[in-house]
């Protein structure tokens, strides 16, 4: 059950003017393929090479010895996770259960722009934002370089945004605020954490 880069769930242009094709050849193909590469490299022969790629990461997760298979099988499932969290003309208010979730828990879409906003302007150095359940309600979390919520007890994922420089220095060089706004303004996928909430 090795690492599988997945296909992207849309063009290599679709995002754009927002996110250029260029951008998504080489976050794809070139930082997701190599951690996909590098990570069954590191499971070859062990007792991970027959795991899913969750069970790799709940397993590895915290571990200072297997650091290396985590962060390539953590940083796979978040790019994959992320992809989906954003599509062509998403962006702008949420709909459906989301929408009244992020008003019951989160105080409203407003509210919900700020804090996670705030989550990836604030994350020093690499790492993510996110949208999660936990425990039943919403809540925003951030996490450094590979670490991803999902190793968190009682915490489900709905939505990622990358904020590695690679993500968006193409596009648009050192504004990561620029990027979040873009991200939340024209790419956020709702559907994607409709979904993620109706599994939770
Ligand atoms: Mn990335």
């Amino acid at each position: 059950m090795a690492l599988e880069l997945p296909t992207l769930p849309y063009a290599l242009d679709a995002l754009a003017p927002h996110i250029n094709a260029q951008t998504l050849s080489i976050h794809h193909g070139k930082h997701h393929q190599a951690y996909v590469t590098n990570g069954n490299k590191l499971i070859e022969g062990t007792e991970f090479a027959t795991k899913s790629i969750v069970d790799i990461i709940k397993a590895t997760a915290g571990k200072a010895d297997k650091a290396g298979i985590f962060n390539n099988a953590a940083q796979v499932w978040n790019h994959t996770f992320y992809w989906h969290s954003m599509k062509p003309h998403g962006g702008g208010a949420p709909t459906g259960a989301i929408a009244a979730k992020i008003d019951a828990d989160l105080g409203g879409h407003a509210k919900f722009v700020e804090q996670f906003s705030q989550a990836g302007a604030t994350q020093f150095g690499s790492g993510w934002a996110w949208l999660c359940l936990e425990n039943g309600k919403l809540v925003i979390k951030k996490t450094p370089n590979a670490e991803t919520p999902l190793t968190q007890a009682g915490v489900t994922p709905l939505l990622t945004m990358d904020v590695w420089e690679h993500a968006y220095y193409l596009d648009f060089q050192n504004r990561r605020p620029d990027y979040i706004k873009t991200f939340l303004d024209h790419l956020v996928n709702w559907d994607f954490a409709n979904q993620n909430l109706a599994k939770a």
